[in-house]
């Protein structure tokens, strides 16, 4: 696909989101739509998914499943419904070969042999928060599959590195829900209108500050943080910036994009590597940063360059405003 090519077509602030990508769509002289397809059945599951999270407390669905997912974290009753619903989408929509989701082992082979896409998911992220009614969200990162379309889906279709992403995107179940992707020609924001059942343009090619007086860390764990990290968040202090972590990675990476701040998950004590995971957390969100202005780091190296070598990878992150960014990493 031709980058930035579709960066040219400027629809109305108000435009749906279905609309939107038709539009995109047209500024491709080869584009077949499946690509275009596959964004809406996202968007659509995510509507689902949405009236599900709203409902949760009347319909007896929060709370814990009884299982624990591949982290050894406990499931909760919405990741798995939430898992359900975007698989199943992804499946029926047949341009999907295979996911790597947060909440399965391996990767699901969708048996759409002939599709040319691979998914990489968190379906539900910030589980903690889900049953006491703050945001939480979906990531997602879409690959096209490498080995060739008819034959069985090879490892090297899953793990391929964040640069090679086709798109990437998120969705926020917040004071309203939205969805937000980039097909790499910058970043375009819907807000979902429930009365209607449409996601409407709201932030057109949103820019995240260059710059910004915001810093998002779990501060409870600093005493395990790497010096470099404690000496950062130290100079934030001494001038004064404001603290906001809600640990909803979404909701605190999307309020950094607005308002212009730094979201750190450093190595600790507890989790060596970070928490984050690379392929369904981090690289979606490096890509969506890096389309509005920010940067994503491990501390050391772009995230979108970093080898996978596993499924569930984690890796410390940096994400945020490019100057916040490039002093944390290297402080
Ligand atoms: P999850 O995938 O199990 O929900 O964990 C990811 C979440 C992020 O949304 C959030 O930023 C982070 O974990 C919070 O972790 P902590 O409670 O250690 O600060
Ligand atoms: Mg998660």
């Amino acid at each position: 696909m031709a980058k930035a090519e579709n960066s040219r077509i400027a629809l109305p602030v108000g435009s749906n989101l279905d609309r939107f990508i038709m539009r995109n769509q047209e500024a491709f002289a080869y584009a077949s739509g499946e690509l275009s397809q596959l964004i809406r059945d996202l968007a659509y599951a995510g509507k689902v998914v949405n009236r599900e999270i709203n409902r949760a407390g009347l319909a007896g669905i929060t709370g814990a499943y009884g299982a624990d997912n591949v982290q050894g974290e406990a499931q909760q009753n919405l990741d798995v419904a939430a898992n359900i619903r975007f698989s199943r989408a992804l499946q029926k929509g047949g341009e999907v070969a295979a996911i790597i989701s947060e909440e399965e082992e391996d990767i699901m082979d969708l048996n759409n042999p002939r599709a040319k896409y691979i998914i990489a998911i968190d379906p539900l992220d910030g589980s903690s928060n889900i049953d006491v009614n703050v945001s939480i969200g979906t990531i997602f990162s879409i690959y096209r599959r490498l080995s060739p379309q008819g034959g069985p889906v090879q490892m090297e279709d899953v793990l391929q590195k964040g640069s090679d992403q086709v798109a990437a995107g998120y969705i926020l179940y917040g004071s309203s829900t939205m969805f937000v992707y980039t097909t790499g020609a910058g970043v375009n924001g819907f807000t979902y209108e429930p009365s209607l059942g449409e996601y409407i343009l709201s932030h057109q090619n949103m820019k995240m500050p260059n710059d910004g007086t915001i810093y998002s860390v779990n501060e409870g764990a600093s005493k395990t943080f790497p010096q470099e990290v404690k000496d950062y968040i130290d100079k934030c202090k001494d001038r004064g910036y404001s603290a906001r972590y809600i640990g909803s990675l979404v909701a605190d990476f999307h309020r950094n994009m607005l308002k212009g701040g730094i979201y750190i998950y450093p190595p600790t004590e507890k989790a060596p590597n970070g928490k984050l995971r690379l392929m369904y957390e981090c690289n979606c969100l490096a890509m969506i940063a890096e389309q509005a202005g920010g940067m994503a780091t491990d501390g050391k190296q772009r995230i979108l360059d970093i080898e996978p070598t596993s499924l569930h990878q984690r890796v410390p992150f940096f994400v945020g405003s490019k100057k916040m960014v490039k002093e944390a990493s290297k402080a």
